[in-house]
């Protein structure tokens, strides 16, 4: 270990760890009592605040920044309040499995008073409410030990399986004082899960050889551990149908033409003797049924760099916890060496086949006719595909339904984009995400693709995105409703689904492209396919030579479900 000692406030000490531990940004929202942490974090030059005028977006910009490179994240949010306005994103931080570590300042509300203005009651310590979403929580009293709750907490969070730490610290400390304490400049770099062993690798290599009909379910284990083309050239080898969870579309990525899209529909496709699972928390619905997917299923093999990718499936036939990314790499070698592709062949024919039928239905649910003065959704997943494949690939930050990217066509390539999503699905990450992706992307381009219903929960976030000129490509898939709310209302047997009149749901009379202007952000709406993909080349030129963010407002057919009309149940007068 190298530290070296430096005296400063208690403040300037915190920023000096952060940079010493290689952060870049903080993701933040201020508040008074923080005052001086906020100048020491302006005056360093090594480190840049990122602003946001809501915690949710706080959270959702870090969390997406973790999700490009898998590096760690650190957001900053003023005391309890701060932090409970937070937690709707911190949900996807967590149920993602995130490395960010989330700073708090915390007052005392023990010793004279307990009752202080914007804080947590004193019957409950400054990181409690944090710890439901947390994957560890510490409290920070004394000012010299700063150091080494930054560290730790970074360290931690940032070791497989990934998890949110949050460090409540007693702003006590925030004063003028001159410490001396010491910065610590090394550590033991990356922490990874150990290596499988050649056996136990050897023995998934083989059923995925002798099984009749594999499926290959990949989750967010894959990209962390930096296992994705590993695991793409694995099922290419062997000719299996892919998976992946709902909450993580990233393993490999959708454009492989064995990708079947989400599990649960991938496995009434395939109906797979055999599931070997690499790196993904399978979860259910929270019902009986959850069970029924995999209890025909006659053998699970499961990999994954914690207990938490092994521990939903019942009578798990066969466990490995171990780091994915290795055990993917070896995995492709044995194959290369010991089971020659070929003897796959016809296996991977009727693959590509059964991919293509199913990804061809998909596709033409999407399209129907055409409709005046709208963009059919796959035409609008088609473009974004394409026209970032022709700058060389990007990403996508996606948070929306109304055109779903497991919809795109096949098309294994070096340019592909990758495809991000909120993990845990908890609305008003979209906006934020985008500029978090951005900043770890760097040099890539990022399309932050956000429905209406998700761009009113966090607009303000349009702002950071502009005062910090973060130059990225909005697109909002305007469907003028809460599409797959209005879906599931239209399911539900209910008096909204046997009348067509939907109320709660549509989302009419606001104007994304006005809201953009009135945050500083330039925008048009497109309403024809006919120059759709010269607009958005144009708009991606803006943004990428004039190094500006620019929004493309795309209106798609209504959200409603066929033949659904407007409701409204109450108006004051
Ligand atoms: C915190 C939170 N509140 C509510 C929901 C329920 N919900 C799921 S999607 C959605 C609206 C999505 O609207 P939009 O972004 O327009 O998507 P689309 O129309 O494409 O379905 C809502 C309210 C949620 N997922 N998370
Ligand atoms: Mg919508």
């Amino acid at each position: 270990m190298i530290s070296k000692p430096m005296t400063g406030t208690p403040s300037d000490i915190l920023v000096e760890q952060l940079v010493a531990s290689g952060v870049k940004y903080v993701f933040y929202n201020s508040g008074s009592r923080e005052a001086l942490f906020f100048d020491a974090l302006n005056n360093n030059p090594n480190i840049n605040g990122i602003l946001a005028l809501h915690e949710g977006t706080v959270a959702s910009m870090a969390g997406a920044y973790t999700q490009v490179n898998a590096e760690p994240a650190v957001m900053v949010v003023h005391l309890g309040a701060g932090l409970a306005q937070c937690m709707g994103q911190l949900y996807n931080i967590w149920f993602g499995g995130l490395p960010v570590v989330v700073i708090t300042f915390a007052g005392d509300t023990g010793s004279f008073t307990d009752r202080i203005n914007l804080d947590l009651d004193a019957s409950f310590g400054p990181a409690s409410i944090s710890v439901p979403m947390c994957k560890e929580t510490w409290t920070v009293v004394e000012p010299e030990g700063l150091p080494n709750a930054v560290e730790r907490a970074l360290r931690v969070a940032a070791t497989p399986p990934f998890g949110p730490v949050h460090i409540a610290v007693y702003d006590k400390m925030l004063g003028k004082q001159q410490v001396t304490t010491n910065i610590i400049h090394s550590g033991p770099g990356k922490l990874n899960a150990g290596h499988a062993s050649d056996d136990d690798l050897q023995s998934i290599v083989r059923v995925l050889d002798e099984a009749k009909n594999p499926l290959l379910y990949v989750g967010d284990g894959v990209w962390k551990s930096g296992g994705g083309q590993f695991a793409s050239e694995l099922a290419s080898h062997f000719g299996v149908p892919i998976a992946s969870p709902e909450t993580d579309l990233r393993g490999i990525t959708l454009k492989h033409p064995q990708h079947m899209g989400m599990f649960n529909t991938a496995i009434n496709e395939v109906n797979p003797d055999v599931i070997v699972s690499i790196g993904t928390r399978h979860q259910g619905a929270g019902k009986k049924e959850d069970l029924d997917y995999i209890n025909d299923v006659k053998s699970i093999y499961a990999l994954g760099s914690g207990i938490e990718y092994l521990k939903n499936y019942p009578g798990l036939d066969f466990g490995v916890i171990a780091d994915e990314g290795y055990a993917l790499e070896r995995m492709l070698e044995i194959a290369k060496s010991d089971y020659g592709s070929g003897r796959y062949d016809s296996r991977r024919t009727r693959i590509i086949e059964l991919s293509n039928n199913w990804r061809l239905s998909r596709r033409a649910s999407l399209m129907g006719d055409r409709i005046a003065n709208k963009v059919r959704p796959a035409v609008l997943v088609d473009t974004i595909d394409s026209v970032l494949e022709g700058l060389g690939g990007g990403y996508i930050t996606n948070e929306q339904f109304a055109a779903p990217y497991d919809a795109v066509q096949f098309g294994l390539s070096e340019s592909n984009n990758t495809f991000l999503k909120g993990a845990g699905g908890s609305e008003g990450w979209g906006v934020g995400a985008a500029i978090g992706a951005k900043l770890a992307a760097s040099d890539s381009p990022v399309i932050g693709l956000v429905g209406d219903g998700s761009l009113y929960y966090a607009d303000s976030g349009l702002w950071t995105t502009v005062h910090h000129n973060i130059p990225l490509l909005y697109v909002i898939s305007n469907n003028g409703a809460y599409g797959i709310v209005a879906g599931a209302f239209g399911r539900s047997g209910g008096t909204m689904s046997d009348t067509g009149i939907y109320e709660g749901v549509v989302l009419d009379g606001i104007d994304p492209v006005k809201i953009a202007d009135a945050f500083g952000l330039e925008g048009e709406t497109i309403e024809s396919e006919d120059s759709i993909n010269e607009t958005f080349e144009r708009a991606l030129k803006i943004v990428q030579e004039e190094n500006r963010p620019y929004l493309l407002d795309v209106r798609l057919p209504t959200g409603l479900p066929e033949g659904g009309v407007a409701n409204q149940t109450f108006k004051m007068r």
